[in-house]
C-alpha cells in the first residue's frame, strides 16, 4: 500500500504518478478541506487526519513538503522501517535527465527562472519545477534535455537519491524557524542538495553555503574572484576571473542581490555547457518575477513597490538594500504576517536609517511594533496602504516587503501582492 500524506499540488502530482504506474494510492490530509480535493481522480480515497495504525502498514509513504517528518504518526512509521520519501525523491529515481538543483533562503525562484530561460534560449528542451510551483513529477510528461529544480529545505529532507549535474545553496538566513530546531538544523537540510553533485557552486560571501562533503567546483560573490564583479571604465560589470562579461546597467533587475543571482545562474549554466551568448541575452531582457521588487505605480510623486515575496527577514533586507539608493525621500515599509519564529533584530538595525517608518500588520505585528519608535501598528494590509498614502510625501517610496509569510491573512504571497497592487491602483 502506498500512502500519500498531504494533498495540495504535491499530493495531486504524486497521485497522478502512481495511477500512471497502475498503483492506486491512499491519501491522508490533516485538513478538513485540503486544496486539490476537487481534482482528485475517482477511486482514490482521501482520509481526514493521519491514521497511525494504517501508516505503519504502508509499503511506502510519500510525504508532502508541508508535513514535518517530526509529526508523531510519521515518526512511528519511520521507526518501523517504512520508507518515507518526498515527490523529489520519486522524480530523481525515475528520470535520467541531468538536474540542476537550486536551494537557498532567498533568490531560488529568480535563479531557477533565469537558468531555465538561459537553457531554452540555447535551443534545448528544459523542464523547470519544484518549489517554484510546478511539481517535479509533472515534468516527467514532457521531453527534456535538462531539468532545473528549485528545492526547499522541506523537499530536501525527504530526498536522498539526487545526483545533480550542478547544485547550489544560494545563501542562508533565518527562515522556517518554526519547523527547525535552529540554523544548524535548517542548514543541514539545505546541504543535502550537494550529496553526489557533479558541480558544487558556493556563495563565497556566505560561509554557511559551503558544503560539508564534496569538492567545491566554483564560487560566486560580489568581489572580483571567480564569478564576481569588477569596475571597467567607471562602470560595474559582472565578471569571470576578472574578465568583464556584462555591465550591470544592462540588466533590468536591480540590486546587489540580483547581481549575485545573475552570477549564480551563469555559473550553473556554464557547469552544464550552456554557451555564454544565450545567458547574456536572458540577463539583458529578464524583468524579474511578479511580486519581487516590482514597481506598481507612482502617485503624487510617491513610488509604490510590491515585494510580497519577501517572506523572511533576509529577503526584506535585500529588498530594502536594492531600492534604497534610488529613494530620494523616505522609505516607508509595510511589514507583517506570520514571522515563523524569526529574529526580527536585523530590521531593527535599519530603522531610522534605511527604513524611515514601518507600518506593521498581521499575526506578528506586535513583534515588529516593538522594534523601535519608527513603527506603527495598523489593522491590516489595506489599512497600511491607506495610512502610508496619507503620510507619504513626493520623493518617498512605499515598499511592501513583509518579512513574514502571508498565510494568516491571505491564501498565498501572490494573493497578498495582488491585494496590495489593487489597493495602490485604487488610490
Ligand atoms: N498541510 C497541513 N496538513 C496536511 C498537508 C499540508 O496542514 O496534511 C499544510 C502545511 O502546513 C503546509 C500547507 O498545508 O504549510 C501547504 O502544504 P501543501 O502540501 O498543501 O503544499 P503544496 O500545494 O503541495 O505545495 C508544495 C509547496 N508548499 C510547501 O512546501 C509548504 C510549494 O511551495 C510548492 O510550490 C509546491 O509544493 C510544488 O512543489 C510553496 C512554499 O511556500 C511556494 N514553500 C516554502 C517556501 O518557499 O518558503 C518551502
Ligand atoms: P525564493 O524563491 O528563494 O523565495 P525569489 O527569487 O522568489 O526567492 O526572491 C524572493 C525575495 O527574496 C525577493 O523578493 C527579494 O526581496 C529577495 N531576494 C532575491 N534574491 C536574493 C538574494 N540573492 N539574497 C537575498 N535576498 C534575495
Amino acid at each position: 500500500m502506498v500512502i500519500i500524506l498531504g494533498l495540495g499540488k504535491t499530493g495531486l502530482s504524486c497521485v497522478d504518478y502512481f495511477l500512471g504506474r497502475g498503483v492506486t494510492p491512499l491519501v491522508m490530509d490533516t485538513r478538513q478541506h485540503p486544496p486539490g480535493r476537487d481534482q482528485l481522480p475517482a477511486g482514490v480515497e482521501l482520509r481526514e487526519g493521519l491514521d497511525e495504525a494504517l501508516l505503519t502498514q504502508a509499503h511506502l509513504i510519500v510525504a508532502s513538503p508541508g508535513i514535518p517528518l517530526a509529526t508523531p504518526a510519521l515518526k512511528a512509521a519511520a521507526e518501523r522501517g517504512i520508507d518515507i520519501v518526498g515527490d523529489i525523491e520519486l522524480f530523481v529515481r525515475e528520470t535520467s535527465t541531468p538536474v540542476i538543483a537550486i536551494t537557498g533562503s532567498n533568490g531560488k525562484s529568480t535563479v531557477t527562472t533565469l537558468v531555465g530561460e538561459m537553457i531554452a534560449e540555447a535551443g534545448l528542451k528544459v523542464g523547470v519545477g519544484g518549489n517554484i510551483g510546478t511539481p517535479a513529477l509533472s515534468l516527467l510528461k514532457q521531453p527534456m534535455d535538462l531539468c532545473v529544480l528549485e528545492l526547499s529545505s522541506f523537499q530536501l529532507e525527504t530526498t536522498h537519491s539526487l545526483r545533480a549535474a550542478a547544485s547550489v545553496v544560494l545563501n542562508l538566513s533565518e527562515d522556517h524557524m518554526d519547523r527547525y530546531a535552529g540554523m544548524a538544523d535548517y542548514r543541514a537540510a539545505k546541504q543535502e542538495i550537494h550529496q553526489h553533485s557533479q558541480h558544487i557552486l558556493v556563495n563565497r560571501d556566505d560561509a554557511l553555503t559551503l558544503p560539508d562533503v564534496g569538492e567545491i567546483w566554483s564560487s560566486f560573490g560580489l568581489d572580483g574572484n571567480a564569478y564576481g564583479r569588477g569596475e571597467f571604465d567607471g562602470e560595474l560589470w559582472l565578471t569571470l576571473h576578472g574578465e568583464p562579461l556584462l555591465p550591470v546597467s544592462e540588466m533590468k533587475i536591480v540590486g546587489a542581490h540580483n547581481q549575485a543571482n545573475a552570477l549564480a545562474a551563469m555559473a550553473l549554466c556554464d557547469a552544464v555547457g550552456i554557451p555564454r551568448e544565450p545567458q547574456l541575452a536572458v540577463l539583458r531582457r529578464f524583468e524579474g518575477l511578479p511580486h519581487r521588487a516590482r514597481f506598481v505605480r507612482e502617485v503624487n510623486g510617491v513610488r509604490w513597490i510590491n515585494d510580497s515575496k519577501a517572506t523572511n527577514v533576509g529577503a526584506t533586507l535585500a529588498a530594502v538594500a536594492g531600492v534604497r539608493e534610488a529613494v530620494k525621500g523616505r522609505l516607508l515599509l509595510l511589514a507583517g504576517g506570520q514571522g515563523k519564529g524569526q529574529d526580527f533584530g536585523p530590521i531593527q538595525a535599519l530603522l531610522g536609517h534605511q527604513i524611515d517608518h514601518m507600518y506593521c500588520f498581521g499575526q506578528d505585528a506586535e513583534l515588529l511594533l516593538a522594534l523601535g519608535e519608527q513603527t506603527e501598528q495598523v489593522a491590516d494590509l489595506d489599512a497600511a496602504v491607506a495610512k502610508a498614502a496619507l503620510d507619504a510625501r513626493p520623493g518617498d517610496w512605499v515598499l511592501l516587503a513583509p518579512a513574514c509569510a502571508s498565510l494568516d491573512q491571505f491564501a498565498s504571497f501572490e494573493a497578498r501582492g495582488d491585494r496590495f497592487t489593487e489597493r495602490v491602483m485604487a488610490l
